[in-house]
């Protein structure tokens, strides 16, 4: 059997985290090394490796994903914007395998992302 993730180890609370919003579906926590004055990371309960492994089964969910990355972004006071990013694979630089939405915000975000 695959060794758990550190996020399954926050889900079964296992690892502590900095939980911002839990529901039935995600949880939301402080990223452990930020990259922006606020960096939150939603994730699935569902153990999903990453974005290109959803299946239709999982569009409700991905859209709840997206849904609560706002209702953070706006519970941590970024009403002038905030970027969402989900790294998909070697080549996305995902380097937890267990599905996330990167939510980062409170300075201004520069395009190309590196
Ligand atoms: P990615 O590169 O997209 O797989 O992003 C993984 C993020 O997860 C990275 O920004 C650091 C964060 N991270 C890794 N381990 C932990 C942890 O144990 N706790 C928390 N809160 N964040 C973590």
């Amino acid at each position: 059997m695959s060794e758990k993730t550190v996020f399954k180890r926050i889900i079964d609370g296992e690892l502590p985290a900095d939980i911002v919003y839990q529901d039935d579906l995600c949880l939301a926590f402080r990223d452990i090394n930020p990259q922006a004055p606020v960096h939150v990371l939603v994730i699935p309960r569902k153990e999903i490796p990453r974005l290109s492994e959803a299946t239709d089964e999982d569009e409700g969910l991905l859209g709840h994903l997206l849904l609560v990355a706002a209702r953070v972004a706006k519970q941590e006071g970024l009403e002038g914007g905030f970027r969402v990013v989900i790294n998909d694979g070697p080549a996305g630089g995902q380097e937890v395998h267990h599905l996330h939405v990167h939510v980062l915000g409170g300075r201004q975000m520069r395009w190309p992302p590196g």
